[in-house]
């Protein structure tokens, strides 16, 4: 769907350009268009063929002006609106927005005081230090810009999975359509599923490269060509993502798959066991070697492969050479958790504070999207700036989910939807909720949102005061992290994890893809420790949910089965555990 894609992106750069200047509610209507439009199940245009701008008028929550700017983008390609508020202000926001703590404001105040435009003359101005004299600035914040400058240089060039999958399949879609393909299917990092990545690696088998090679590289959204061959072609996107294309031969499919697939020190381990054997592997397959000559033993099918080397087959996600060779050989891998497996999801906001739609909207979603159950979720009042509910509102909340139940039910919609709350953490490990409130709750979520910079024995101790309330259920997204964004504040997450499993609170794998936290290296430690996770979406909309699934993805990288994830169980086994443990 590039078409509702395309408008979305602007109608964010809209909500961005009126943040700027501070106008109220209209941003939110054109970022809830925009998510609307990415939800949507079929392409605008269509829509549009259908029944002309009313149709489109006629989607909940598009109004009259958005449907409007959808009708002129869908006839010209371009938003005159948007054109001159960029013209007004010519700032790259994108890049900008990406500098922790710079919003839209300040980026307006820095373009207006400084002209500064773009990430460079951020920097520049920053290192000659001309920001903190700036009214709202300041020392320390001329600081963090420079500190976060950093960090993004550090993580530069990598791209954040869930993010950039849709880009990516819509290519391999195209590609897939082309004649004469038999096979096009994603290899690398994006396969073993890795949070972020570097490049896109495709693989295609067809008998007549050079027609699809041609296409590949002259498609759509194409910038730079860097390589153009018969059997390998690269290309540079818009975006900036590159993407390796390559043809491998049907006879190596599952060798050159293997090989491309990574990651690149499972395959040297791998290569070593093949040695021991007295073969041969490389992306064309396995061969025995007899003197000089060698025959080929395996290689048409991964599985193959990996038979042929006496393992069993490892699921893409695990090949990180982190202990599954082992596991392969010793036929003591996990059985991983399923894509499918998740009854429900234990993080929702709405908007009885920062999520853009109600308790209804999102439980109609989820139970579209086949959840059993889901608990909402939403901020406690210390979170002032999403305005955080109090002990009063909460119990309104709860009164409010019991009436959606009841409606869902009467129609016949098949979902739970579960009392509970994000409960923030304060600075000495106390919750933001008096427990006779957190008590009535069928799940409590609590998470650190402020005193990231606390040392590592207060950071830890804090954690671990709010694990030993017993009404504390889950610490949500535990490190912390904004991949490209934030670090993880400093914890002990070995601490963590220990008094999790003596404490019996849950850890969560929030799914959000710049959170993705647990990482995996740490849910490989939960598994070993015997201590329970969940896996949330955290969603603040309804296309929030699909991003479950890599959640799931980061659960399968840490090895995790389907007993070790709670939400994976059905409601009533999940709401008995939890009631154990309290
Ligand atoms: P990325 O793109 O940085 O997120 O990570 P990958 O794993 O996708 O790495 P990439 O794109 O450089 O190469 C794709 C796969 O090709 C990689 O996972 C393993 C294989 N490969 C690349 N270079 C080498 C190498 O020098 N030795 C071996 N054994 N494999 C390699
Ligand atoms: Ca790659
Ligand atoms: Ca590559
Ligand atoms: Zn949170």
């Amino acid at each position: 769907m590039a078409l509702n894609n395309s408008i979305a992106e602007i109608f964010y750069g809209i909500a961005e350009y009126l943040d700027m200047d501070n106008i109220p509610f209209k941003p939110r209507a054109y970022e809830r268009a925009a998510e609307i439009l990415e939800g949507l199940g079929e392409d605008i245009s269509e829509t549009y063929q259908r029944g002309g701008i009313k149709a489109i008028e006629e989607i909940p929550g598009i109004g009259v002006s958005t449907a409007e700017k959808i009708e002129e983008f869908i006839k010209t390609g371009r938003i005159k609106y948007f054109e001159d508020l960029k013209k007004k202000m010519p700032v790259d926001i994108d890049s900008l927005r990406r500098v922790e703590g710079l919003g839209p404001q300040s980026i307006k105040k820095l373009y207006e005081k400084l002209k500064i435009k773009n990430v460079k003359d951020l920097e520049s101005a920053a290192q000659k230090g001309r920001i903190r004299d700036l009214e709202g600035f300041g020392e320390k914040s001329e600081e963090k810009i420079l500190k976060s400058l950093m960090f993004l240089e550090k993580s530069s060039g990598r791209f954040i999975l869930g993010f950039t999958m849709p880009e990516i399949e819509e290519v391999v879609e195209h590609i897939r359509k082309q004649k004469g393909v038999e096979k096009a299917i994603i290899a690398g990092s994006v396969r073993r599923m890795k949070e972020t990545i570097g490049d896109a690696d495709i693989l295609v088998i067809t008998k007549n490269p050079k027609p699809v090679m041609d296409y590949f590289v002259h498609m759509a959204g194409v910038v730079k060509i860097t390589a153009h061959g018969e059997t390998k072609s690269a290309i540079k996107l818009k975006s900036g993502l590159n993407i390796d294309l390559r043809v491998v031969p049907k006879e190596s499919y599952g060798a050159a798959l293997n090989y491309f697939t990574g990651s690149k020190a499972h395959n040297i381990a791998l290569r070593e066991i093949a040695i021991r054997k007295g073969m041969k592997l490389n992306e064309y397959g396995l061969f025995k070697i007899h003197g000089k000559k060698e025959t080929f033993v395996a290689g048409r099918t991964e599985e193959d492969l990996y038979r042929a080397l006496g393992l069993r087959y490892i699921e893409p996600e695990m090949r990180e050479d982190v202990g599954e060779i082992a596991l392969a050989k010793e036929n003591k891998l996990p059985k991983l958790i399923g894509y499918g497996d998740l009854h429900g999801d234990l993080q929702v906001q709405t908007n009885w504070t920062d999520g853009s739609n109600s308790i209804e909207g999102m439980a109609r979603e989820a139970a579209k999207q086949g959840l059993e159950y889901i608990a909402i979720t939403d901020h406690t009042k210390r979170l002032a700036m999403t305005g955080g509910l109090d002990e009063k509102r909460i119990v309104r909340q709860m009164e409010e989910i019991d009436k959606v139940n009841k409606k869902l039910k009467s129609e016949g919609i098949k979902i739970t939807v579960l009392k509970g709350s994000e409960c923030d953490i304060l600075e000495d490990g106390s919750l933001d909720l008096p427990d006779s409130v957190l008590s009535q709750l069928d799940v409590v979520g609590a998470s650190v949102h402020s005193y990231f910079n606390l040392s590592r024995e207060d950071q830890t101790e804090r954690i671990r005061r709010a694990m030993e309330n017993k009404n504390v259920d889950i610490i949500f997204h535990p490190t912390g992290r904004i991949i490209q964004k934030r670090d993880a504040y400093d914890v002990d997450i070995d601490e963590l994890i220990r008094h999790a499993k003596k404490t019996g609170t849950i850890l969560e794998i929030d799914a959000l893809p710049e959170r993705s936290d647990l990482k995996d290296e740490y849910i490989r430690k939960c598994v070993a420790a015997g201590v329970s996770m969940a896996i949330d979406s955290d969603a603040h909309s309804p296309v929030h949910f699909q991003f479950l699934k890599y959640g799931i993805a980061q659960a399968r990288r840490g090895f995790a089965e389907k007993k070790d994830i709670m939400n994976a169980w059905p409601l009533e086994k999940m709401k008995k555990f939890i009631k154990n443990r309290r």
